[in-house]
């Protein structure tokens, strides 16, 4: 037996303990001391059943997704002997019951089914989350469940991923019994209890996979919704052919493709750019110079000041975390707006069925209204959400610091402009901190955490652990202009519209950049986010520019037409009363004019250009941002762009992207670019040494952590 895995007895049942911290993965060393435990068990007379439990805070959470990096890189890797174990637990003479608390998620649940009985704790949760690692269940999963569950409920799971709660799965009949109070002593009275009765091996129970009449409409019905859902991913339609082989083929034989389709897709770029994801994720709430052990500042009540949509937006966030919040404006009518906004907001929720109507009412009775700052004394979060511009920014910023009490934080929301003038405005600087929201702000996931030059350490920790406990994904950024997300997609929008001035049509950008995956093209963003907000910027910075650089121009064009977007009913689209795009002749005929009026050769335009002039103007930008310490690592820069912008995930953000494909050549096509059209597309010196150096941006963060 190995360190990781326990065996004991309890009076005629053997207890399994998995001690694999901190989720109990399946890591090399787990399948073996599982299997020598089996082995014991099976030569024990004295053992009548055994118990299988994870030891602390759950039961297995899968497969050790570390190794699965060793594996496509050819160095070996445990894991792929899983189906192996699962076989000799279910072939295994004395019933074994699996306990679960915690998650059964992947192999984890897998091996759970290899069991004969499960019972979990009603907290516990059971899934096959794969897809969202771009692969499927790889020990059989897609073959056991749906023997258990029946044919469409496991395709459910194993193309979307989504867990179930214990509840559930009971009914869905993944779960045997629901154990209320100490699970392993209700495993240990559940295994007396069945000790004597056959053993069932879920891989024999076929009763549930329905005929290939019933099968077909499930199953042509998954297929359209992955392709509709999980838009140019390979994994969910990889998990769906594999639950269809349990219908079609005997246990082994499924087992067989279900294995190969799990290999095609482990060795998937896509796989590779979601397990970037996942420990990306986990990655960017680690602050070098800011410990764990960093004093966080307790927030218990929060004030936010303008009950405009972010106002709005973030006030529901922290409600819907339970803190109770002020929602201030300066005049009644604008209060009565702003709240009845999130009346709105909310009564969708609850038709969509994402609240309950009880959830709602509590969370409205935490959101208090009002015209002063009078009870700011008591909040311990402060977040400013007025209309971005300087002068009024300050102002209030020199309020709060009258009004709010000592060691309270003091938040902007603003999405451009520099912390540490806003902070100047105040006599305690080390209390300010940017939290950029994303529109909307109660739905996109993102939290950008602007470090200004002065904030101290509690404050930037409290806010990373704040986004967390908002239900958000909080990345620390650099001041600097844009931060950013933004100022990567400046660039990348201004690229969409030199595009449409070379020939381009607003619905081939919008297509080319939908078709590799983002979830808007940039220019029907630009009518959701309203096109006079870039106008009012570009006006505002206009000063800044470089004189004799090229700039967009048809889009500001457009808004002096008054064409604002979905706003306005029509700015790069027409919008009909549903808000629906519908291309407009007129403006093709417009952008055509004014190019041809400013001397732009006007020529046809590939799709392919469309993608590499966009993504790689953001690749740029992140490069130059990376270098100049903005993002701590390159996978910040992705996190932000999958969460913030609508990057697609399967390619793993930009930064990803750009290594996937390979910096020697992302530099060669941005150089390309810049003798096509000059300074703009100089490249970012960062690029142009990794490239050289046959390096990726990966790769950059290391050299810092090795210096450092
Ligand atoms: C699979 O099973 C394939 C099989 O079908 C077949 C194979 C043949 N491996 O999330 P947390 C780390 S695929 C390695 O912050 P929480 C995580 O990186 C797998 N490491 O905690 C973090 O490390 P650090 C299918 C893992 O309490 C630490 O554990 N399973 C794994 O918020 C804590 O994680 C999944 O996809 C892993 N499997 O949430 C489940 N899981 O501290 C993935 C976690 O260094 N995991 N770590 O940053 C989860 O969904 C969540 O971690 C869980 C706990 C809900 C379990």
């Amino acid at each position: 037996m190995s360190d990781l895995v326990q065996l004991t007895k309890d009076n005629g049942i053997a207890v399994i303990t998995v001690n694999n911290p901190p989720v109990n993965a399946l890591s090399p060393g787990v399948p073996e001391g599982i299997a020598a435990a089996i082995e014991q068990i099976d030569q024990d007379d004295s053992v009548k059943a055994a118990v299988l439990i994870g030891g602390g805070k759950t039961f297995i959470a899968g497969a050790d997704i570390k190794e699965f990096g060793k594996i496509t890189s050819g160095k070996s890797g445990g894991g792929l002997e899983l189906p192996s174990l699962l076989l000799k637990i279910e072939d295994c003479p004395k019933p074994v019951v699996m306990a679960i608390h915690g998650s059964a998620f992947g192999g984890g649940l897998e091996l759970a089914m290899s069991g004969h009985y499960r019972v979990a704790v009603p907290s516990a949760q059971v899934g096959q989350p794969e897809v969202k690692l771009g692969i499927i269940p790889g020990a059989a999963g897609t073959q056991r469940l749906p023997r258990l569950t029946g044919v469409g409920k496991a395709v459910e799971m194993c193309a979307e991923g989504n867990p179930s709660k214990a509840a559930d799965a009971l009914k869905f009949g993944i779960l045997d019994r629901l154990i209320e109070g100490d699970l392993l002593a209700g495993a240990v009275a559940f295994a007396r209890e069945i000790a004597d009765k056959p053993v069932r091996k879920t891989r024999e129970r076929n009763e549930k996979l329905g005929s290939a009449d019933e099968n077909a409409t499930i199953f042509a019905g998954a297929r359209e919704n992955a392709r509709k859902k999980q838009r140019g991913m390979l994994a969910p339609l990889a998990a769906i052919d594999a639950v269809e082989a349990a219908t079609r083929l005997p246990f082994d034989e499924g087992s067989k493709l279900e294995r190969k389709l799990f290999l095609d897709c482990l060795f998937s770029d896509q796989s590779k750019a979601l397990i970037h994801i996942f420990f990306g994720e986990r990655e960017v709430a680690k602050i070098p110079d800011i410990p764990k052990e960093t004093p966080l500042i307790p927030v218990n009540t929060a004030a936010v000041v303008g009950a405009g949509t972010m106002g709005g937006g973030i006030a529901m966030v922290l409600a819907n975390a339970g803190i109770p919040v002020l929602l201030k404006e300066a005049d009644q009518a604008a209060l009565d707006k702003g709240l009845g906004n999130i009346q709105k907001n909310y009564a969708t929720s609850v038709k969509r069925g994402r609240f309950t109507q009880s959830f709602v009412d509590e969370r409205l009775k935490l959101i208090q209204p009002t015209l002063s700052y009078d009870s700011f004394r008591n909040a311990d979060l402060v977040i400013e959400a007025v209309f971005e511009g300087m002068a009024l920014k300050k102002e209030v910023f020199a309020e709060l610091d009258r009004v709010s009490k000592p060691g309270a934080i003091l938040a902007s929301n603003t999405s451009t402009l520099d912390i540490d003038e806003i902070a100047s405005s105040t006599a305690r600087p080390q209390a300010v901190i940017g939290t950029h929201f994303f529109s909307p702000a109660n739905v996109m996931r993102l939290l950008e955490i602007v470090r200004g030059k002065a904030s101290s350490k509690e404050v930037i920790a409290t806010c990373m652990q704040l986004s967390k406990r908002i239900g958000k994904i909080g990345v620390l950024v650099g001041n600097c202009r844009g931060f950013v997300g933004n100022r990567m997609f400046h660039p990348y929008v201004r690229e969409s519209v030199f595009l449409l001035e070379e020939g381009a049509s607003v619905e081939a950008v919008d297509s080319a950049l939908y078709d590799f995956g983002m979830a808007m093209g940039p220019l029907a963003v630009g009518d959701l986010a309203g096109l006079d907000v870039g106008w009012r910027i570009r006006k505002e910075y206009r000063h800044l520019e470089k004189p004799g650089i090229r700039q967009a121009f048809a889009g500001d064009r457009l808004c002096e037409l008054g064409r604002y977007g979905q706003k306005s009913g029509a700015g790069w689209y027409k919008y009909d009363e549903n808000r629906r795009a519908i291309p407009d002749p007129e403006v093709a005929g417009l952008i055509r004019k004014w190019s041809v009026e400013s001397r732009i050769p006007q020529r046809e335009v590939s799709k392919q250009e469309i993608v590499d002039r966009c993504v790689y103007a953001l690749v740029n930008e992140g490069a130059r941002i990376l270098e100049e310490g903005y993002a701590l690592r390159a996978v910040d820069i992705d996190i932000i762009y999958l969460n913030g912008y609508g990057f697609p995930a399967h390619r793993g953000g930009p930064m990803w992207y750009a290594d996937t494909i390979g910096l020697e050549k992302v530099y060669d096509r941005v150089r390309e670019f810049h003798k096509q059209h000059g300074e703009l597309w100089e490249p970012a010196p960062l690029l142009k040494r990794l490239a050289e150096e046959g390096k990726r941006f990966g790769d950059f963060h290391k050299e810092q952590s090795a210096t450092a």
